[in-house]
């Protein structure tokens, strides 16, 4: 039934490929993919749309009376879809097609697959409209025998963002009905899940991920002996912020345990739990000698033995005010001493766990610890909890700077010969940015903290 007829070729010399290749088939039509109808005088006007338009993958062209043709160019093809290739009398089903005198890697040429896949030259792409964490990101796509994308062309990263155009991102509209989740998702600084998938965070002696039989997930366990953990510095107390986390400690209790700080000479700050208690947070402004000025201590609350608890520490620099809450529930304040304002050190790295001057060291679970860019009320911080709200601006892909500062690297071992940053990116914002995700808006590159949950592309070699 289907007459198979080489069409026509098409020189394509932005992409590095002479020519291109259509294969007609007579009688036949694709679909429920249609995206764009188009009327020229000659098929051959119609491909160039269709090669030029990154998600058009066929077409189905039709003569005019008049001499004229018209093309709708469709966002699937017959690979993908062959039950919607249909009969239609008059109709020529044109499709993208390989040629022998390009390598795939020089050639334009694409497809769409089963299952949601697109081939782009020598890769295999596909968009996961799941949220992960650049690290859980990476795992999963390494699961089904791929990685996180690498780009090493101008068009796949034309196509990478093609793809992102159809996520609805769920952030703020103008009713602002939804801009607590804006400011979450816009202003997170740091995020650790601390179930195993972040990528920079570091274990020390036996402290690991373990099943915490309340919520059949895993958490960081600490074992109130030497087991402590880190993660990268982050560059936040000069700004407002809100530190949070989940705690459970574990019986009997080491006091104090601190959940997240850098405490050792010159001290910096301490966010900790104590026997029973209660909370505190203490955080000290410092001259550039590093000698004493100001400091804030703020302690309160009552937090439980064996019961997962919410903490949560909040510095409100306009206000000059910190705050604690437990469970969302305010449990202390105190004004900052005037004009008091928190230098940055450059430590490498902050402590989960540990109060370094004296080797104390937590015993319990911790998970979901987040530092975000504003002084959230209790009801936010609580609110924190549904992160399918946090909202997104981007996707991960596979550059990262983990290893070196400053040093990006591919998955694939591939060089970054081709660069697409947003103006002023990257920018290692908080001194603590190793991910990069690209941008819904233009499919430009930033990177961000890997800690964000995004949505994320995955790439397999054919
Ligand atoms: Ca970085
Ligand atoms: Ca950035």
């Amino acid at each position: 039934m289907h007459l198979i007829t080489t069409l026509f070729y098409l020189p394509l010399v932005a992409a590095g490929c002479r020519t291109v290749k259509f294969i007609k088939e007579e009688g036949v039509a694709l679909q429920n993919h249609v995206i764009k109808t188009v009327s020229d005088s000659k098929p051959i006007s119609c491909g160039w749309q269709c090669a030029d338009t990154p998600l058009c993958f066929s077409m189905n062209v039709r003569r005019l009376p008049n001499g004229r043709v018209t093309c709708e160019l469709n966002n699937s093809s017959k690979t993908a879809d062959q039950q919607n290739l249909i009969l239609s009398p008059g109709s020529q089903y044109h499709q993208l097609a390989e040629i022998e005198r390009c390598t795939a890697d020089q050639c334009i040429y694409k497809d769409a697959l089963p299952d949601d896949w697109y081939r782009v030259g020598s890769k295999l792409f596909k968009l996961f409209h799941d949220r992960k964490t650049w690290g859980q990101a990476r795992q999963f796509c390494q699961s089904i025998g791929g990685d996180l994308l690498s780009i090493n062309r101008e068009d796949e990263n034309k196509f990478a963002f093609q793809l992102l155009n159809q996520i609805k991102p769920n952030i703020a509209g103008t009713s602002g009905v939804n801009s607590l989740f804006f400011i979450i998702g816009k202003d997170v600084i740091g995020h650790w899940f601390l179930d195993g998938t972040d990528v920079d965070v570091s274990l020390f002696n036996g402290a690991r991920y373990k099943e915490e039989s309340s919520r059949s997930a895993k958490a960081l366990y600490l074992d109130g002996q030497f087991a402590y953990a880190t993660t990268p510095a982050v560059n936040f107390l000069s700004i407002s912020f809100t530190l949070v986390s989940w705690v459970k400690l574990e019986d009997p209790v080491r006091s104090p345990s601190t959940i997240y700080g850098y405490w050792k000479n010159p001290n910096l700050f301490r966010f900790t739990a104590f026997l029973g208690d209660k909370l505190q947070f203490e955080f000290q402004n410092r001259d550039a000698q590093g000698g004493f000025q100001d400091k804030i201590d703020i302690r309160g609350g009552n937090p439980n033995k064996e019961i997962w608890f919410n903490a949560a520490a909040v510095w409100d620099k306009t206000m000059n005010k910190a705050y604690l809450y437990l469970n969302g529930r305010e449990v202390g304040t105190s004004d900052g001493p005037s004009g008091f304002d928190p230098t940055e050190f450059k430590y490498t790295f902050y402590d989960i766990g540990l109060k370094r001057d004296g080797n104390h060291t937590m015993k319990g679970y911790l998970r979901n610890l987040m530092i975000v860019r504003s002084a959230l009320t209790g009801e936010e911080i609580l609110r924190m909890k549904d992160l399918n709200n946090e909202a997104f601006a981007g996707a991960w892909i596979g550059l990262n700077d983990l290893r070196t500062e400053g040093d990006y690297h591919w998955p694939d071992g591939s060089q970054v010969t081709y660069e697409k940053w947003h103006p002023n990116e990257p920018n290692n914002a908080y001194e603590y940015q190793n991910c990069v995700q690209m941008r819904i808006s233009d499919g430009t590159w930033d990177d961000a903290s890997c800690g964000k949950r995004l949505p994320f592309l995955c790439e397999k070699k054919h």
